[in-house]
C-alpha cells in the first residue's frame, strides 16, 4: 500500500486522507487523479489533479462519482461456478482454488482436445494500466495459445494516420494556448475527453481563437463551436478534399512546405482539381460557403491545430477518411507553427518495452491470430475468420465486455451459447460477457492494485498504487494469470514477479525507470521537443516525407494481414464510396455514438449514469420522424439485415435528414426485446487492417408504439 504524501484531513465525515492516482479508463484524456480514502478503507469522492499540467483540475462527471462503482452492491466478490444454463445467470459461489482448478481444467482440456490454438485468451482496455491490460498476452505467448488481433478502437484511424506520417505522434495539446483555429474533427470531446475542451476553450478565451467541430450530428462538443461543420456520415474524404482544393485554387497551399516535407503533392493537386466544394457539398450535405469559408480559414491561419478523434474513422472507408483529414495541415504547411500541426495519439512516442508482462521473447508469429472484432463470425465458426486454424473452444476474458461492445452480436450471442464452448470471465461486473462464462472471477479496480499508464491525448507517464484493499476475494489481472500459470504449466520469469517489479523492470527497460522515482514525481512529462514534435526534422517514413499517396497493400502496421478490400482503396486522399449507403430498404444510416456518462459499457451499473442516460433511445430528425409518424418517447424497432433493436424516440433537430443516432453501449437488457445497439453493427473488416465500422450502418426504422 502506497501512503506516499497524502493530504491528512481530520474533520469529520470528510476524507481520512487524499491520494495521487490515475484514471484507468479507456480514454485519451487518462486523468491525473486526487482520491479521497474514507474512515471505512473505501474510497470516497474522486478530484482531477491540479498538479499535472493537461489534467489541471478537471475531470469527467462519471469518474468524479467513482464510489458509486467502486463501493457498488453488485461488484462481483467471490468466484462464481455457473448453475443454470449459459446466460440464465445462474451461478453459486465457489473458492479461488475449485474456481481456478476449474479454469485451468477448461483451458487443458480444450488444449489437449483440439490443440493449444483452439484456446484464446481475450482482452480489452477495461483498464488501460500496462499490467493489468496486457499481462494475459505472457500466458498466450507462452502456451501458444491463438494471438490477439486488438482491432477493435484504434486500427481504422491509425493506419490512417500512420500512412501519412508514418507513426502515431503529434504536437502536445498544451500548444493550443498558441492556436489560432482549433479543429476538432470527429470527436465528441465534450463527452469522450473533456480535457481538450478545457485547453480549447482556453485559448479561445485567452486570445480568441475559433473552435471548429466536424461531426455528424450536434453533440455538446458542436455546441461550443464557432464553425460548426455537420456532415454526412463517411463523408470525411469528401470534405478534406474539397479542403485542400480551395487550398490549391486559391494560393493557400504551402507549396515550399510541400517541396521540403511531402511526396506526390503534384498528383494531389492534380487529382483534386475535380474535388470542388460543389463536389464535395453533394457527398456531405455542407453547404458549399460553409466549405468555402473553413478552407480559407485553414488556410489564412498559420497557427491551425487539428484535434483529430476516432469517431469518423469507424467507417469502411474510415482509414482513407483519416489519411484525408491528416493530409490538410500538410497542405497547409500548419505543421511548421507553434500552435500548428495535428495530434490524433501519442501511442506512438513511448517506447515501451514490453518484453516481461507480454512475454514477448515467447511470441511465435507462426501461431495465429484471431481478430477480436471478428469474435462472432470466429466463435460461430465461420471459416474466413478463422485464420486458417480450428474452431475456438475455450475462451479466458479478461477487461473486456464483447457480448455487448463487439459488432454483429447476435453472432457473438450465438457463439457463445455454444455447449462445447468453455468460457471463462475476469470481471468487476456481472456483465452480459460474464452472465455467458462458465467460470466468473471477480476483479479489483485501479484503487485496488498497482500499474502503469500512458496516454493518448498528452504525454505523460503516471503511476497509481494500491490505495485501499478490494472488497471481498476480488483479485488482480495480474494475480490471476500467475495463478493460472501454475496451473497450466506455463513458465516465464513475468510470473514470478510482483505487479511493482514488472512495472520496475518494464520502466528500467523503457529508460524511465526506477519505480520509485515515478512514485516521487507520480508522472513524468515525456513529450517530444518542438521539432521531433512538429516533424520539423522530416516525417517517421524512410524518405522522411508525408505520404500524399499511399501503398495501402505494402502499408507497414502491426496486423497480421490486411484485410477488407484493400485493392480497392484509392491513393491519394478522396470519398471512397464503399460504405453501406442507405438504400429504399434501409433509408437510414445510423451511428452508435458513445454516451456521456458511460465508458463504452462500463458505468451502465452505476445509478447516477443510468438515469443521466435513461432508456437506450434513438435521435431522429424531426421531420423524419413526421414522416414516418413517430412522437417523441414512441419505441420505434431500428431494423437491418443482421438483425432488430428497440429504441425510444428522441426528436433532435441536431441531424441532417435520413442520419439516427443512438448514443450509448448498453446491456442488451435494457433494451425492450433483448438485443443491444450491436446487433446491427457488421463484422466485416475495415480496410486495409481490420477493425469495426461501428458509425456505418443502414438501417429501417419502424413504428412499435407508445
Ligand atoms: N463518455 C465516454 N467517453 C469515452 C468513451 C465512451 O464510450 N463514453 N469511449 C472511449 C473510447 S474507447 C474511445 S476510443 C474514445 C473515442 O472518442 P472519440 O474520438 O470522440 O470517437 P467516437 O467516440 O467513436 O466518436 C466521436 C464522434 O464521432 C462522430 N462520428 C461518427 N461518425 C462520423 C463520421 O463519419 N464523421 C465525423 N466527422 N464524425 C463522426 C460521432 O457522432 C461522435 O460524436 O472515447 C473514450 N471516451
Ligand atoms: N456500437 C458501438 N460499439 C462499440 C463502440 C462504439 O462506438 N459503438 N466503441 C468500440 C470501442 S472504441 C472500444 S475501445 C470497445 C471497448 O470495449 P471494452 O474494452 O469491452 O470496454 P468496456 O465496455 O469499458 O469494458 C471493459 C470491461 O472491463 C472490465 N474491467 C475494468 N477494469 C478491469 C480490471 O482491472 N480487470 C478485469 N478483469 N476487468 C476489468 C469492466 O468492468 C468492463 O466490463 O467497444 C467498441 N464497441
Ligand atoms: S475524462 Fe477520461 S481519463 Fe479523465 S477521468 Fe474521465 S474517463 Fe477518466
Ligand atoms: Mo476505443
Amino acid at each position: 500500500m502506497n501512503v506516499h504524501a497524502p493530504t491528512v484531513s481530520h474533520t469529520a465525515h470528510s476524507p481520512v486522507a487524499t491520494h495521487p492516482s490515475v484514471c484507468p479508463h479507456d480514454c485519451p484524456s487518462v486523468c491525473a487523479l486526487k482520491v479521497d480514502v474514507m474512515a471505512d478503507g473505501r474510497i470516497g469522492r474522486v478530484h482531477g489533479s491540479k498538479d499535472q499540467r493537461y489534467t489541471a483540475g478537471v475531470i469527467c462527471a462519471k469518474v468524479a462519482r467513482y464510489a458509486e462503482r467502486a463501493n457498488h452492491p453488485d461488484r462481483l466478490t467471490h468466484p462464481l461456478l455457473r448453475t443454470g444454463p449459459k446466460g440464465s445467470g445462474q451461478f453459486t459461489r465457489i473458492s479461488w482454488d475449485e474456481a481456478l482448478d476449474r479454469v485451468a481444467e477448461g483451458l487443458l482440456k480444450a488444449e489437449r482436445e483440439h490443440g493449444a490454438e483452439s484456446v484464446w485468451p481475450y482482452y480489452y482496455a477495461g483498464t488501460m494500466g500496462l499490467v493489468m491490460r496486457d499481462g494475459i498476452n505472457r500466458l498466450t505467448h507462452v502456451k501458444r495459445y491463438s494471438r490477439f488481433f486488438a482491432s477493435i478502437c484504434v486500427n481504422p484511424a491509425w493506419s490512417g494516420y500512420m500512412a501519412g506520417a508514418g507513426q502515431i505522434s503529434g504536437v502536445d495539446p498544451s500548444e493550443m494556448a498558441s492556436s489560432g483555429l482549433i479543429t476538432l474533427w470527429g470527436t465528441n470531446a465534450v463527452s469522450t475527453q473533456v480535457n481538450v475542451m478545457t485547453h480549447a476553450i482556453h485559448a479561445r478565451k485567452k486570445h480568441g481563437a475559433k473552435i471548429a467541430v466536424v461531426d455528424v450530428y450536434r453533440t455538446p462538443t458542436m455546441e461550443q463551436a464557432d464553425i460548426p461543420l455537420l456532415i454526412r456520415p463517411g463523408t470525411d474524404g469528401a470534405l478534406a478534399c474539397a479542403v485542400m482544393h480551395v487550398l490549391f485554387r486559391d494560393g493557400l497551399a504551402d507549396r515550399a512546405y510541400l517541396e521540403r516535407y511531402a511526396r506526390d503533392a503534384a498528383a494531389l493537386e492534380a487529382h483534386l482539381a475535380t474535388r470542388t466544394p460543389e463536389w464535395a457539398s453533394a457527398l456531405c450535405g455542407l453547404p458549399v460557403d460553409e466549405i468555402e469559408a473553413y478552407a480559407r480559414l485553414v488556410g489564412t491561419t498559420p497557427a491551425s491545430y487539428f484535434r483529430i478523434g476516432y469517431g469518423f474513422s469507424r467507417s469502411r472507408n474510415g482509414a482513407v477518411n483519416m489519411h484525408s483529414v491528416a493530409s490538410i495541415p500538410v497542405v497547409a504547411g500548419s505543421w511548421q507553427h507553434l500552435g500548428g500541426g495535428a495530434l490524433h495519439s501519442m501511442s506512438g512516442t513511448y517506447g515501451w518495452r514490453k518484453k516481461m508482462i507480454e512475454g514477448l521473447d515467447r511470441l511465435d508469429p507462426t501461431v495465429r491470430a484471431l481478430d477480436q472484432s471478428r469474435i462472432g463470425p470466429i466463435l460461430m465458426g465461420q471459416a474466413d475468420a478463422l485464420a486458417g486454424g480450428g474452431k475456438v473452444a475455450a475462451l479466458f476474458i479478461q477487461n473486456t465486455n464483447p457480448v455487448a461492445v463487439a459488432p454483429e452480436q447476435e453472432k457473438v450471442k450465438r457463439g457463445f451459447a455454444r455447449d462445447d464452448l468453455f468460457v471463462a470471465v475476469h470481471e468487476q461486473f456481472m456483465t452480459d460477457t460474464a452472465k455467458m462464462a462458465d467460470i466468473v472471477l471477480p476483479a479489483t479496480m485501479f484503487t485496488e492494485h498497482d500499474d502503469i499508464y500512458g496516454a493518448g491525448g498528452h504525454p505523460h507517464i503516471q503511476i497509481g498504487t494500491k490505495l485501499v484493499e478490494p472488497p471481498g476475494e476480488c483479485r488482480t489481472n495480474h494475480d490471476v494469470i500467475c495463478a493460472l500459470a501454475s496451473r497450466l504449466g506455463a513458465e516465464h520469469p513475468g510470473f514470478t514477479m510482483t505487479a511493482r517489479e514488472l512495472i520496475d523492470w518494464t520502466l528500467r527497460e523503457s529508460g524511465r525507470g526506477p519505480v520509485e522515482a515515478l512514485e516521487d514525481a507520480r508522472f513524468m512529462d515525456v513529450g517530444q521537443d518542438f521539432r521531433a514534435a512538429h516533424f520539423l526534422d522530416g516525417f517517421a517514413h524512410r524518405d522522411k516525407r508525408f505520404h500524399l499517396a499511399v501503398d495501402w497493400a505494402n502499408l507497414s502496421f502491426p496486423a497480421p494481414g490486411k484485410f477488407g478490400p484493400v485493392a480497392d482503396m484509392p491513393a491519394l486522399p478522396d470519398h471512397w464510396a464503399v460504405i453501406e449507403e442507405a438504400d429504399a430498404a434501409h433509408p437510414f444510416r445510423l451511428v452508435t455514438a458513445p454516451a456521456r456518462n458511460f465508458l463504452n459499457s462500463s458505468f451502465t451499473e452505476t445509478p447516477t449514469s443510468q438515469e443521466k442516460e435513461g432508456a437506450p433511445s434513438l435521435l431522429i430528425h424531426p421531420e423524419d420522424a413526421a414522416a414516418l409518424g413517430v412522437a417523441e418517447d414512441d419505441l420505434v424497432a431500428v431494423e437491418n439485415p443482421r438483425g432488430r433493436v428497440e429504441l425510444r424516440v428522441r426528436l433532435f433537430d441536431g441531424l441532417r435528414r435520413g442520419v439516427v443516432v443512438s448514443e450509448q453501449i448498453q446491456p442488451a437488457g435494457a433494451h425492450r426485446g433483448g438485443h443491444g445497439i450491436n446487433t446491427l453493427t457488421g463484422a466485416d473488416p475495415v480496410a486495409p487492417v481490420g477493425g469495426a465500422a461501428f458509425h456505418d450502418n443502414k438501417v429501417r426504422v419502424v413504428k412499435i408504439g407508445a
